[in-house]
């Protein structure tokens, strides 16, 4: 096996990650020494008495924004720890929509660290320092980056060679690819009146597969036509 990811969370939080990321896949990749999590506390690297990791925003106006020294440090140390050069985020509501596309890059680094944000937002320095990459999850307000550094890790660890068995591969995906999935159906065959197509249990494998194809276009066109590949377009 190729050598482990290893993944820095920088956080005021740190406490949230460490059950979340021992459960399910992430747990999983852990263990199979597909990914390493290392995680860093910001305020251990602030400076004054009361270890204040944010501070009130010049020009005035509301909320707290984070201020730079702490960040930095955090960043210096968490490096320090290991010559694998880290390829840098920061997670933030004004960065690129996070995509499949771009999960499938970042299963390809070795190292990814990631910065959590928390308040308004990071003092401007923090961008300008230290170049990260930015990244939103999606088009609604969170109140910090620690759910979305999950939504992000628990995208990437999973592509990682040997996390998923052969059962759950993405490569089954093949005929489907890009369109909503079709619907799944197990046990019983009939539960409260409600039947399992009969194609299903016909046994016919050809049929099945095309019964799946139609059914995941339809879906598409119907919940996210914006997904539909061109010659499916037309067909309304
Ligand atoms: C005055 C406007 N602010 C509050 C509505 C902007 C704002 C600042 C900080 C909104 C959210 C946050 C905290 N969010 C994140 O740190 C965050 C996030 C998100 O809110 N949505 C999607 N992706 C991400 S990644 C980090």
């Amino acid at each position: 096996m190729s050598a482990a990811l290893r993944v820095d969370v920088l956080t005021i939080f740190p406490e949230i990650f460490r059950p979340a990321l021992s459960t399910s896949i992430p747990g999983i990749a852990e263990r199979k020494g597909a990914v390493v999590y290392r995680l860093h506390d910001i305020r251990d690297f602030a400076t004054d008495s009361h270890r204040s990791v944010d501070d009130r925003p010049y020009g005035g106006g509301p909320g707290m924004v984070m201020k730079p020294d702490p960040i930095f440090h955090c960043v210096e140390a968490a490096e320090a720890q290991d010559p694998e050069p880290a390829f840098r985020i920061l997670l933030t509501p004004q960065g690129e929509r996070l995509t499949q596309k771009r999960v499938e890059d970042l299963a390809l680094k070795r190292r990814l660290l990631i910065v959590c944000g928390h308040y308004e937002g990071f003092d401007e320095r923090v961008r300008e320092g230290l170049r990260p990459c930015e990244i939103s999850v999606g088009d609604y307000v969170l109140s910090g980056g620690e759910f979305a550094a999950f939504v992000l890790i628990d995208a990437v660890v999973r592509l990682l060679p040997g996390v998923l068995g052969d059962a759950d591969s993405a490569k089954d995906e093949s005929f489907t690819s890009g369109l909503l999935e079709y619907p799944h159906y197990t046990r019983p065959s009939e539960f409260r009146g409600m039947k399992v197509p009969e194609i299903l249990l016909s046994g016919d494998h050809a049929k099945v597969a095309q019964w799946r194809r139609e059914q995941a276009i339809l879906r598409t066109r119907l919940r996210r036509a914006d997904l539909l590949p061109e010659e499916e377009k037309e067909k309304g």
